[in-house]
């Protein structure tokens, strides 16, 4: 079964091995080897010299240089027999040192996935590797998880079976670091599924031979579209697997950190019948990163769409679009941006090739189109402030004609409505002059809402495509790509959520583990109290988001937005005056300083700043124009505007003193019954998904990014054990080590260790469990360092390595004694 490693291999072993390579076992036992911390490979071998109470002098096996280091500072090897192994929770020294070395060893074998107990990790090989055919799928069809080597299709395949088997819903959960492989791997397991699952005629006879691609998946197999002639798939399964490059060419974008970034969470479902037949699928999308249609970072881009449409359009297309070059816009802030290796004309055929599979009509896509056309042309239109006072004048409405022209409106209503809206005072509508300032945030406003309710009708167009009612579905499997922790320098409300999430999925991980090792241990009948890890979380949780008493950051913030006067500072103000003896919220100590306040969340401590929360939680937009947009003659802009009444207009909102900070209040009061906050909405859609999730059975995996330079064969030690950290592997395997996480079958116990208790067990027959008890009170181990359950023996961490020291050293003597014997007779 180690096919995977042939041709995979990611750089050569030798070069990469030197410091790392698993040592002999001779070497191992001899030289007593340990990991000691290393700056440039964060881990290196060395051998220990002397102890001395807490300190341990070792000598580096690469360089011999001696060293002094306290025992904290060392973590003890894994004998060779654990080299590369398939589970890390086999592993007998459960640390660090021994997690990253194993991961490394079989990253550079072109092995990159790895278990970790209940956890697969993926580490990114940043190349494509020969582990996604078609024939790969196939071996991976009906076998179990230990029968073969770790992949995204054994958790697929386990998935699959378990749902069929138990008649229990089930989840993968993918997350990790922006680049880290969520997305591939996502579309992998839907690549699967569609292959195993699929109920058409003939698509899984695997007799077809021919080098089909199988996934939808444009950063990877770019340019194929041979899977939508393939006759492997029903037109569901086809659908099902062009919802991905079409979503992709909505939401995601080139960022610094990847080039096909998924610039939104999405929760897929696949319905499957009672026969296991796929049967319909559903996505459920979270947080779109919306202003990047309106501005972009260096080397950044906006959603991939809008360069596909400005390069792929046809001559004809662009006149009906009233289409322009890059450079024309005000919101392409960086111009066309070229990505590597992709030309975005050719995507854009495949973009509408997909929309035309899953159904879309001509007039479905061109008014798409359309709209992300008018999105551009919302930049363009400029505003001056008059002479005399403060109102914004517009002196060229070219750009407004043509938007208006795209989005089906008068013209001179839209200008109105920009620069003179009518506000309600009291009982009475007024018409108020705008700034300059207000009217160009009205307009940004405008364009983020437009293309996010686009980007929103597309998912529902795409869910209405994959859900056949007529058909039932009996239970389905939930496949969750969303962002991991983000912890940057500063953080904003944006990471507030994601890190909320993340706070959320890695209680559901401890719960799980908490009540799996619990069966396991009651199965076995082992006595043993496990601590539900997942109450540690619960603090963190509750600070954002209590609702009262004391409420937390979330029902804060929403408190202040109703409040007059109200900003971002008497928010923060509000919060510190709250929160201040939550032992997970601190607040900046410097008055002016850099963060507002920090909040200590399982992945680490997290600076947040403050600015504009109220607005990003309020999201007002320029009701007046909403109100047009609704009421448009062009039918899909109309649709797209339907739901105006859940606005909070932008009178509601008042820009202070000139430019000052956005207060909110006067008014407000009167809608608050409709309106939903950003972070109301986001909190029931989080605790709807987590409802989902916990009637599931969850299978987690973990990615990694190997360097972020985005290349094969490197693989940066320390960034990968800062990962690891965040991402709960070692979390896990620290909780494991509290229990007895290695276990071994009584027959194999007694074949490799009967060496060490040679009068232990008599010759006779003797059954494993009562042979395995012989020998361990002959081991004279203390008895807090096993256990014996009903088929195997428990272990807590390290003694396992410690029996393979004396099975070795058992051995050498042996032969030993057996080569003098020899020699003597001779
Ligand atoms: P992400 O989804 O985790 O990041 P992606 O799945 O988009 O990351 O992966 C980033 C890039 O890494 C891909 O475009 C591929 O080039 C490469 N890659 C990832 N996994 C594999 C694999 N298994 N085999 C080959 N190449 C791979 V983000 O959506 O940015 O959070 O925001
Ligand atoms: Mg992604």
């Amino acid at each position: 079964t180690r096919f995977l490693s042939t041709g995979g291999g990611l750089g050569s072993p030798t070069s990469n091995a030197t410091p790392f390579s698993a040592a002999s076992q001779a070497d191992w036992a001899a030289k007593r080897l340990v990991w000691v911390p290393s700056e440039k490979h964060g881990f290196e071998s060395a051998s220990i010299r002397e102890e001395r109470g807490d300190e341990v002098e070792v000598e580096l096996t690469d360089s011999q240089r001696k060293l002094t280091l306290s025992r904290e500072e060392v973590q003890r090897m894994n004998p060779p027999r654990f080299s590369k192994v398939e589970d890390m929770a086999d592993l007998t020294c459960l640390n660090e040192a021994s997690v990253l070395h194993n991961l490394r060893e079989r990253y550079y074998s072109g092995l990159i996935y790895t278990y970790s107990g209940l956890f697969c990790v993926v580490v990114n090989p940043y190349k494509n590797l020969p582990i996604y055919t078609e024939s790969i799928v196939e071996m991976y069809r009906g076998k179990k998880r230990h029968e073969m080597p770790p992949h995204i299709y054994a958790i697929s395949e386990a998935a699959y079976r378990s749902m069929l088997q138990d008649r229990e819903d089930q989840s993968i959960l993918c997350t990790g670091e922006s680049g880290a492989g969520k997305t591939e791997n996502t579309k992998k397991v839907i690549q699967y599924l569609a292959h195993v699952a699929s109920s058409h005629k003939g698509g899984t006879s695997g007799k077809n031979k021919e080098p089909v691609q199988m996934d939808g998946s444009r950063s990877l197999t770019r340019g194929s579209t041979l899977v939508n002639k393939s006759l492997q798939y029903g037109e569901l399964e086809r659908q099902l697997l062009q919802a991905n490059p079409i979503l992709e060419a909505f939401g995601n974008a080139k960022t610094v950190k990847n080039d096909n970034s998924s610039r939104f969470g999405k929760f897929i479902r696949i319905n499957f019948d009672v026969a296991g037949y796929i049967v319909g699928a559903n996505i459920e999308t979270y947080l779109l990163e919306k202003s990047r249609a309106i501005r972009q970072a260096k080397d950044e881009r906006t959603f991939h769409i809008f360069y596909q449409m400005l390069c792929g359009a046809s001559e004809e297309t662009r006149a009906d679009l009233l289409l322009g070059s890059a450079d024309e816009y005000r919101f392409l802030t960086r111009g066309s941006v070229p990505v590597p290796g992709q030309s975005d004309s050719e995507n854009f055929t495949q973009t509408m090739d997909s929309m035309g599979i899953m159904g879309f009509t001509p007039e479905e896509s061109v008014s798409m189109l359309k709209v992300i056309s008018a999105v551009l042309q919302f930049g363009n239109i400029s505003f001056m402030k008059e002479k005399n006072h403060d109102q914004a004048s517009m002196p060229d409405n070219t750009a407004a004609q043509k938007l208006c022209h795209l989005l089906g409106i008068n013209v001179l209503e839209f200008t109105r409505a920009i620069l003179t809206p009518r506000i309600k005072v009291g009982r009475e509508y007024v018409q108020k002059a705008q700034t300059k300032e207000q009217a160009d945030f009205a307009i940004e406003a405008l364009a983020k809402a437009t293309y996010e309710r686009l980007f929103r009708w597309l998912v529902h167009r795409i869910n209405r495509a994959l859900d056949r009612r007529q058909r039932q579905g009996a239970s389905f499997i939930g496949i969750l790509d969303i962002a991991g922790f983000e912890i940057f320098q500063l953080n904003s409300f944006e990471q507030l959520c994601i890190n909320y999430t993340n706070e959320k999925l890695q209680q559901l991980f401890n719960h799980t583990m908490f009540i799996l090792e619990q069966e396991e241990y009651q199965r076995e009948g082992i006595e043993w109290n496990f601590i539900d890890f997942g109450l540690d979380l619960q603090p963190c949780i509750d600070l954002i988001e209590r609702p009262a008493h004391p409420p937390g950051v979330l029902a804060l913030l929403d408190e202040e937005c109703w409040f007059p006067r109200a900003t971002d500072r008497t928010f923060v103000e509000k919060l510190s005056a709250e929160q201040s003896k939550h032992p997970k919220f601190f607040k900046s100590k410097q008055p002016r300083g850099e963060a507002d306040f920090s909040i200590i969340h399982y992945a680490g401590k997290v600076d947040y700043k403050a600015d504009d929360w109220l607005v990003k939680n309020m999201d007002p937009l320029n009701d007046n124009v909403a109100s047009l947009l609704h009421q448009s003659s062009d039918h899909f802009v109309s649709e797209l505007w339907k739901e105006v009444d859940r606005i909070v207009g932008l009178d509601q909102v008042s820009s202070g003193e000139s430019s000052g900070p956005v207060t909110f209040g006067a008014g407000l009061k009167t809608k608050k019954g409709m309106f939903r906050t950003v972070g109301q909405l986001y909190k029931e859609s989080l605790t709807k998904l987590m409802a989902t999730l916990r009637n599931t059975n969850p299978n987690f995996l973990r990615c990694i990014i190997p360097n972020h330079e985005k290349r094969a064969g490197k693989l940066d030690p320390h960034l990968v054990l800062d990962q690891l950290r965040c991402n709960g592997v070692l979390e896990g395997i620290r909780i494991c080590r509290q229990g007895f996480p290695n276990r071994i079958p009584f027959q194999e116990f007694r074949q490799r260790y009967e060496i060490l208790t040679p009068n232990a067990i008599p010759r006779t027959f003797m059954d494993g469990k009562q042979a395995s008890e012989l020998m361990i009170r002959a081991l004279e181990l203390d008895p807090n360092l096993f256990r014996v359950g009903q088929s195997k023996v428990f272990f807590r961490a390290g003694v396992l390595a410690h029996l393979e020291e004396e099975r070795d050293l058992k051995i050498t003597d042996t032969i030993i004694h057996f080569q003098s014997a020899a020699r003597g007779f001779l």
